[in-house]
């Protein structure tokens, strides 16, 4: 017998099986667990059996890594008091109506770090509309989702006149070529099937949400993670304080835009929308069939893409509501309501522009 035996017998054998056979176990067991990739998983077992379908794509458990985030400070939420008085901020369907003073982005900072998500912010430039990228993308690096790692996704017929933008770090520039359209009514139908081809193809591979704008537009304000939700569409600024039966919804029962008089929740615009990259998806492609079907019907929607976004939206109601704080012409004055203006579109020669 050895001394090393000696030493560990008898009730050290039993110490020497736990270390031989049930720690390689552990460690094996947190390893896999983490997806097989890193030591530093803080999942328990149980989750484990939770996402183990999900976990066949690595990735998934991203999302799921423990970041330490400091104790935070803040003012108790109020059970009370309204938060706003002069404004609605809650839709029948309980989806929030996102106004300045309705949100603390601290708090809402400190719950979307822990997922550390992904935006894509998906933008088209076709023919002379490069012009606006500059300024957009600028605004954009000051005021969209500061902190947070962003994808600009530029659809363009001239990925040459892309400008070149100083962007703070884990933010890109994804130039995306594609062909241009003789009509801008085109251009603008055509959106839906763009997205809805590019999101299989690419975005659903690399960001969480997807949030979808005119380029004709500057970032003036905050603009952050309290937009994000599985669906969100933003009060045109022409229409929120509109009855219904005045929204400019597409009334000719042939289209499948058609929305009658006597419904609709609210007239959304087509210039500031998304969601997660899954439900802005379905949008995409559901909003394309119906400019399909119409087109093979010899029918376009009054307002294109944006009729047919709001016959979406009628169906499957958004999850969040953005106030036109979000999207805000300043050839419309500033409103009492409006505390801030946060996306307000640049003027431009219509006729000028689109030709
Ligand atoms: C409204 C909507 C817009 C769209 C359009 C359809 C708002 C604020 N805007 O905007 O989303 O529904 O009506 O009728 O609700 N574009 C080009 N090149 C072109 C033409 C258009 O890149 O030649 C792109 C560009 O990203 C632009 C967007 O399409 O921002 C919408 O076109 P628009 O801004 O000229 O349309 P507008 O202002 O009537």
């Amino acid at each position: 017998m050895s001394e090393v035996q000696w030493i560990y017998a008898p009730w050290k054998i039993k110490h020497k099986i736990f270390i031989l056979i049930f720690l390689p176990f552990v460690f094996w067991l947190s390893w896999y667990s983490n997806g097989g990739n890193s030591w530093t998983s803080s999942l328990p077992f149980s989750c484990k059996l939770h996402y183990d379908h999900a976990r066949r794509d690595g990735s998934y458990l991203d999302h799921l890594l423990e970041i330490r985030l400091p104790r935070m400070n803040y003012s108790q939420p109020e059970t009370m008091n309204l938060l706003r008085t002069d404004v609605a901020v809650l839709t029948p369907w309980f989806a929030p109506i996102i106004w300045d003073g309705t949100f603390n982005i601290d708090i809402l900072n400190h719950q979307f770090k822990q997922r550390d998500v992904r935006i894509g912010l998906v933008i088209f430039a076709i023919k002379k509309y490069v012009v606006f990228l500059q300024l957009f993308l600028e605004t954009a690096e000051t005021f969209f989702m500061v902190g947070y790692k962003v994808n600009y996704y530029i659809l363009t017929d001239r990925p040459k006149d892309v400008p070149n933008v100083t962007l703070a770090e884990g933010r890109r520039v994804v130039v995306l070529k594609i062909p241009s359209h003789a009509r801008w009514q085109d251009v603008c139908l055509n959106r839906m099937e763009i997205i809805s081809v590019f999101t299989k193809q690419q975005f659903i591979h690399e960001v969480d949400y997807l949030v979808s704008a005119d380029i004709d537009m500057r970032f003036s304000d905050h603009v952050g993670v309290e937009i994000l939700s599985d669906t969100f569409g933003t009060l045109h600024p022409g229409f929120y304080r509109a009855k219904r039966q005045h929204f400019t919804f597409e009334r000719r029962p042939a289209s499948q835009a058609y929305i009658a008089v006597d419904e609709g929740d609210f007239y959304y615009a087509a210039g500031f929308y998304g969601g997660t990259v899954d439900e802005v998806y379905k949008l995409a492609n559901q909003c394309h069939n119906g400019i399909m079907t119409d087109k093979a019907n010899s029918i376009e929607a009054v307002w294109h893409e944006e009729s047919h976004l709001n016959k979406y939206f009628l169906n499957h109601k958004p999850t969040k509501i953005l106030s036109p704080e979000y999207l805000w012409d300043n050839g419309m004055g500033v409103p009492e309501v409006l505390r801030k203006r946060r996306f307000v579109a640049v003027p431009k020669n219509h006729a000028e522009i689109r030709n």
